[in-house]
């Protein structure tokens, strides 16, 4: 058999096959990669293939076979290095290799030890299409004509390759949509685009972020500092200080929405607990609070709140500068000798929160190894609220303290599914499941909250602690506003949408006296100084766009990341302007001067992060500092 002599691109099927197949087994082995339904696993099996196609295919422009045989070699030797270097580092990280760890050098050392440690024999199996290939090369004899191939065939071989690429894509986007604008978690993008092509996407937003920093110098910052000073405002005498030593714990309301808020669904109450807030005497309750997130969902609500910055307008920024210079809110508590910590019930990678929260200087990201999820604790997104609060406060009770622990919720998340016991009102009956089931999931949400308040009274931690909790972004999309005006029993306007941005936002602090409603006007980036403020943590010379919301001196004024703002008197609908109490329409130019304001404000924020323009500042002083020092 072996005297026979193959067709001329045998040695190139072998080298695709061989490494396709080995690629889709050591995702089965290598990794734990979870998979929900065939589409999911299809996906996966198709993944490695395109760029294979492609890499591989570009054999076909050697004249000779010995060249072809070596580039095809060479290319498997290559792309074995790279799926055995993931498998190795995700035996310690549990993480695919991003850029970023490769070029830290702290990172580096632990990396080969790390990796020393774990290399077994078996691993050559990891080579095994490279083993294959020199064997093929070796013993199959081939039709040889040394010719480069026909342009004609290589044209047709391409465009095959770019199909499998565009197939796999839309695959994808059906299965995950905005996956690439939205770039969530690095085990989605590997499982939807394959790990090569995953490389090749972290390789271009990475360098595309690293660019735009190499290019910029602290003189940028100049106008941004100016505009920022001149938007100080002095923080409320009254509240300055008063939770100052408490643990700080920080709740994000999966997507909760205000106007569930001292509202009923056919005549049941959604948010008891919450409403009960709204009247508590230690609880200031703000009903006029907007949400400013972009891409980046509950990652953009959490950027908000450590630096009072402002997303970007593209991607997420956990993703896209998970690198940069920050002064975050942990810092500054960390400063303060605060324990900082956040517990999630999540994968670490997801948001690359892992390695942004080592840029916010976060102490301890407590993720989903730190919880165990027992039968029947978990659903839709993963574990269940209440559990996950009861296990978050065990794990504050062994905290040093005073601590800075953010909590974020996941079971009110789309697509809002709970299992039977947990439905504590009936859902909607409105033509979108999301909607109805959305009341459901928020109902379930505020009982877990009551029973956070309950688990912290029984750990002793209440009394010394401050709980503020805030909505991360929107539940219910503008794709169900059909659904949505016949909840509200009004049509859903351009002003209404707007209106519809607010999410909830509480501070809780135990024993105080200072509970009120209070109407102000405000955002996701007003929460650092406030909550820095009530802390007794002075900000006013930090880069912060946001204002302390208790300050009797603020303009009352919410951007949202897409351009459109809310202010006492207007709200500006993206093209339209209406005047805020009644909702009328009105002039575009009265809207016009804070349009231009707004716009002012998201481009100098974005030009902070773009630029990575904090480590040119130094926020002790808050003197700018030369690009040479
Ligand atoms: C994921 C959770 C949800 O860990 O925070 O993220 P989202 O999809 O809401 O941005
Ligand atoms: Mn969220």
């Amino acid at each position: 058999m072996l005297n026979k002599k193959w067709p001329k691109h045998t040695i190139l099927a072998i080298a695709i096959i061989a490494t396709w197949f080995k690629t889709y087994i050591t995702y089965q082995t290598g990794f734990s990669i979870t998979i929900d339904n065939v589409m999911q696993e299809a996906i996966l099996f198709l993944s490695p293939l395109s760029l294979l196609l492609f890499l591989y295919g570009l054999s076909l422009f050697f004249k000779k076979q010995k060249n072809k045989n070596r580039y095809l070699l060479l290319m498997t030797l290559v792309t074995s290095i790279i799926l055995y270097g993931n498998v190795a580092f995700y035996r310690f990280f549990s993480d695919f290799i991003t850029l970023p760890v490769l070029f830290q050098t702290d990172n580096f050392g632990d990396l080969g030890s790390s990796a020393a440690a774990t290399i077994y024999p078996a691993d050559l199996l990891y080579f095994s299409d490279f083993i294959l290939l020199l064997a093929a090369v070796k013993f199959i004899k081939i039709q040889e004509d040394n010719k480069e191939s026909r342009s004609s065939h290589r044209r047709a071989y391409f465009v095959l390759s770019g199909a499998v690429l565009f197939l796999n894509l839309g695959l994808a986007e059906a299965e995950r949509p905005q996956l690439l604008t939205r770039s969530f978690d690095r085990e989605m993008l590997v499982k939807n685009l394959g790990m090569y092509n995953y490389h090749l996407y972290d390789i271009y937003v990475q360098s595309r972020s690293q660019a735009q920093r190499a290019f910029a110098d602290g003189s940028e910052l100049t106008d941004v500092h100016n505009y920022v000073r001149a938007n100080r405002v002095e923080p409320s005498e009254e509240m300055f200080g008063i939770a100052e030593g408490k643990n700080l714990i920080v709740v994000t309301l999966e997507s909760m929405q205000s106007f569930t808020i001292n509202e009923q669904m056919n005549g049941q109450t959604i948010t008891p607990f919450l409403n009960e807030l709204t009247e508590d005497e230690d609880t200031v309750y703000f009903p006029n609070f907007y949400h400013q997130t972009g891409l980046g969902k509950t990652s953009d609500s959490e950027f908000l709140l450590e630096n009072s910055l402002y997303p970007l307008s593209g991607g997420a920024v956990f993703f896209t500068h998970g690198g940069n210079t920050y002064n975050s809110m942990a810092e500054k508590l960390g400063n303060q000798a605060y324990a900082t910590n956040v517990q999630h019930a999540n994968n670490k990678s997801f948001w690359n929160r892992d390695m942004m929260y080592e840029s916010l200087g976060i102490d301890e990201f407590l993720d989903i190894q730190s919880y165990s999820v027992g039968e029947g604790q978990s659903v839709n997104w993963g574990m269940k609220d209440i559990p996950f609060f009861e296990q978050s406060v065990a794990h504050m009770a062994e905290m040093p303290q005073p601590f800075y622990s953010r909590l974020i919720t996941l079971t009110n998340h789309y697509p809002f599914t709970l299992d039977e016991e947990d439905k504590l009102i009936d859902e909607f009956d409105s033509n979108s499941g999301t909607l109805n089931r959305f009341f459901q999931t928020s109902r379930y949400l505020d009982e877990a909250v009551k029973e956070l308040f309950d688990d912290l009274k029984e750990q002793g931690l209440y009394e010394n602690s401050i709980i503020v909790m805030y909505g991360d972004h929107y539940g219910i999309s503008e794709n169900h506003n059909e659904a949505m005006s016949q909840y509200l029993g009004k049509e859903i306007t351009p002003y209404e949408s707007a209106q519809l941005q607010r999410v909830p936002f509480f501070v809780h602090i135990p024993g105080s006296g200072k509970g009120h409603v209070n109407e102000e006007i405000g955002g996701q980036i007003d929460m650092r100084p406030t909550i820095l403020n009530l802390m007794g943590v002075e900000s006013d010379t930090d880069m912060q766009f946001g204002s302390d919301l208790f300050s009797e001196e603020r303009d009352e004024f919410a951007i949202f990341r897409d351009g459109r703002f809310v202010t006492d008197d207007y709200v500006y609908a993206g093209s339209t302007c209406y005047e805020n109490r009644s909702g009328q329409l009105v002039d575009q130019e009265l809207c016009a001067p804070f349009a231009d304001q707004a716009l002012t404000e998201l481009n100098y924020s974005e030009r902070v992060i773009n630029g990575d323009l904090l480590r040119f500042y130094d926020e002790e002083t808050g003197q700018l500092l030369d690009a040479d020092q």
